[in-house]
Order: structure tokens, then C-alpha cells, then sequence
């Protein structure tokens, strides 16, 4: 088939996963194109099967905001056309839903049929999408879509239930590549490598978000004060954006800064996980929470917030430890707990890894979106 993907190009879970399955369906044998602003940060451009189209946006005087949704519209359709493109699939539905809508509409008036299958990724349903700017016209583009993917059942509940919508929607969880995300087999390398980041008997903990507001990257510098002051311990935060400074002061208002790492934005996270004894993933709204499932391919467990579609990737005292959001004192307790009972944190380890290979491995989910585009495309 030939594909065209649309995402945010940007450091974040929806164009990680779009990203990823671009890159695996490309894998596959199949044609894929990417259209959006820039290249998706984890596009290496060296794949084969892989197109990338920049969506060029100009601005005008009187514009006051250039129309990014009109100009993707354009570029969408050229593409399509070009391209002989069976499907466009869009990930998070403002405003790309919208644009993929008119894109088959410009289309169908050439006589050509160009479906599309939307997405949804979390904060185009739970946030951003309940504001009346946006609602009306995102709840249209999802009922006129040809096919909706949710990333969890939470989700589509979410959906049906306050986007009033009433088509069917499919759910397809994100995934991860294991072979890509997995633990250092190698002992000596695996410890040579965690020498990077922390002495022999420190712990290491880690991070990994947009550091926007939902993500509650303060919570996450207090649950790693109130456990270094118990153990030996290294904090590692990879990712930036509008709440790292304030994680920052805090660090130093805490007097623990020499114990973190602000790593900012890291292309190799799969890297970086397997250093780390735990991930701290105390957000507000988490409709996956993919940052866990990497980690847990990666043999790392999280302390994680009860919210969203978490509960539906971390079985709790299993794969991982869930919390109310905000109890950091809970969570600093329950990281202690694992921390120093090793047994225990290496069988939730274990544990963590098989989940991720049995239920959320690329190899189990690639075969259900392809079965879904071969579906919509059959416009069944
Ligand atoms: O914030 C968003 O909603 C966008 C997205 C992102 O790009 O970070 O995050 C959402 O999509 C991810 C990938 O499907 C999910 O793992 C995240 O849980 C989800 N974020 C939220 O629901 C807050």
C-alpha cells in the first residue's frame, strides 16, 4: 500500500508512535509518505520506502496566524495525487482530520478517492479538543472520517462519551519496537555504561516528557528529593519544554541538583532507559502513557499516576506501581519499597519486559493497522 502520514513532527508520544509505524510499514514493503512541517524528529531519512513532503506555510500581512491547516490541506492532496496514495492516516485529530477532510473533498472533485483514518492520541479528545474552538469541528472531521483508531479503550470511552460521537471506533494500542527498546544483555556493558550516569550503588531514576504541565515534571523532582535523602540515588530527566525551568529552581530550592541530570531532547532514548531502575511518570492525563511501555521493553518499571489508559499497560505491583496523581510522598514510598528489595524490582522487571513483548510489540500491532487500512480502503 502506499501511505501518507501526517503528525506533529515535534518531540512527543503521537509523533513517536507515527514515526514508528511509518518507519516499520516502510519495513514492510510498503510505500510510505510523510507530509507535515518538518521532519519527524525521529526520521532518520535514510529508510527506504520513506517519503518526507514539508508542508510550506507562507505568511501574509494579514494574517495574523498563518493558516498551517489550509496549507497541509493543499499539500496533502498534491501529495495524494502524485503519489497515487491508498490512504492518508492522521495522527491527533486538531487540526489534522480537518485538513485529511478537505483533502478528500479536493479529491473526489477530480475524481480520484483518497480515504483517511484518523488517530486519537490523548489531549485532542481530554483537553484541547473540549474547547469550544475546536470541539465542533473536531467532533465532524472524526464522524466523517472513513476510519478512527484510539490508542486505548480508555480513550474511546472518552470519545463516545463527551465528543458525543456515535461512528464506530477501532482501538489499536501504541507499540514498541523490542528489539530496538531493550535491555543490555551484556552485564559488563550495562554496568560500564550506567558508570555514565551514577556511582556503583546509586540508584538510577528516569524521566522522559515534553515537560508540559500534564506532565508534572515538579511532582517528579519532589518524589526523587524525599528518595535520595533515604538512598544513594541519580535522577535523569530527558525531554524539554515549558516546565523545565521550573523543575530546575526546584532542584536547586531542594538542594539536589547535583543529583540531577536535564539531559533536554535525546534522539537514542532506547539508549538511555535500560540505565535506569525506574521510571517516574506522575502525570496529571495519560491517555497510553508510551514513555512506560518503552521503558518496560527496556526491563523498567514505573511509578506512575493511576490516570487515563495507564492501568491499561501497567498491571499495578506487577509491571509497575500506580498512585493518586499529586501523593508524592506515596510514590517516593513506593519507588523505597522496590528500590531496596531487589528481588522483588527484578522479577517486576522481568515481568515489565514480557508485557511489552506479548502485548504491545510492533510485531502484534503493525498486522492490526494494516488489517484496518486494508479495511477502510475496501470502504467496508
Ligand atoms: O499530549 C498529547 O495528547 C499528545 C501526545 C503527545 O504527542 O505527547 O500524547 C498523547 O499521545 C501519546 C501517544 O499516543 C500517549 O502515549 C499519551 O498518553 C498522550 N498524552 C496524553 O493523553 C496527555
Amino acid at each position: 500500500m502506499r501511505i501518507g502520514i501526517t503528525c506533529y513532527p515535534t518531540y512527543g508520544g503521537s509523533g513517536v508512535v507515527a514515526t514508528e509505524l511509518g518507519i516499520e510499514l516502510a519495513a514492510k514493503g510498503h510505500e510510505v509518505h510523510f507530509i507535515s512541517y518538518s521532519q519527524p524528529f525521529r526520521l532518520s531519512g535514510r529508510d527506504e520506502g520513506i517519503f518526507y513532503h514539508e508542508v510550506p506555510v507562507s505568511s501574509y500581512p494579514l494574517f495574523e496566524f498563518p493558516p498551517y491547516d489550509l496549507a497541509l490541506a493543499s499539500r496533502m492532496a498534491e501529495v495524494a495525487e502524485f503519489n497515487g496514495l491508498d490512504l492518508l492516516h492522521v495522527h491527533y485529530a486538531i487540526p489534522h482530520s480537518v485538513s485529511a477532510l478537505l483533502a478528500r473533498q479536493m479529491l473526489a472533485a477530480r475524481g480520484r478517492r483518497l480515504p483517511f483514518v484518523t488517530t486519537l492520541h490523548g489531549t485532542d479528545i481530554t483537553l484541547v479538543g473540549l474547547d469550544r474552538s475546536y470541539l465542533p469541528i473536531t467532533r465532524f472531521s472524526i464522524q466523517e472520517s472513513d476510519g478512527v483508531t484510539s490508542i486505548s479503550q480508555y480513550l474511546k470511552d472518552k470519545t463516545l462519551q463527551d465528543f458525543d460521537v456515535t461512528r464506530d471506533i477501532q482501538v489499536v494500542p501504541n507499540f514498541v519496537n523490542c528489539d530496538v527498546y531493550a535491555p543490555i544483555q551484556d552485564e559488563a556493558a550495562h554496568a560500564e555504561a550506567r558508570l555514565r550516569l551514577a556511582g556503583p550503588d546509586q540508584a538510577v531514576l528516569i524521566h522522559l516528557s515534553n515537560f508540559r504541565p500534564v506532565k508534572r515534571v515538579t511532582d517528579v523532582v519532589k518524589v526523587f528529593a524525599r528518595i535520595v535523602r533515604e538512598i544513594p540515588a541519580q535522577l535523569v530527566l530527558v525531554g524539554d519544554g515549558p516546565e523545565r525551568s521550573a523543575a530546575e529552581w526546584l532542584a536547586r530550592d531542594l538542594n539536589i541538583q547535583h543529583n540531577i541530570h536535564f539531559l533536554g531532547k535525546q534522539e537514542r532514548v532506547n539508549e538511555l532507559l535500560p540505565l535506569a531502575d525506574l521510571l517516574l511518570m506522575p502525570s496529571e492525563l495519560e491517555s497510553f502513557g508510551l514513555a512506560a511501555l518503552e521503558a518496560m521493553a527496556c526491563k523498567v518499571p514505573s511509578i506512575a499516576t493511576r490516570v487515563g489508559g495507564v492501568p491499561e499497560l501497567i498491571d499495578d505491583g506487577i509491571t509497575g506501581l500506580l498512585f493518586n496523581v499529586g501523593d508524592v510522598d506515596a510514590m517516593a514510598q513506593g519507588a523505597l519499597a522496590l528500590l531496596t528489595d531487589r528481588p522483588r524490582l527484578e522479577q517486576m522487571r522481568t515481568d515489565a519486559r514480557k508485557t511489552a513483548q506479548t502485548r504491545f510489540c510492533s510485531t502484534l500491532v503493525l498486522p492490526q493497522y494494516i488489517a484496518y487500512y486494508e479495511k477502510v480502503i475496501a470502504g467496508r
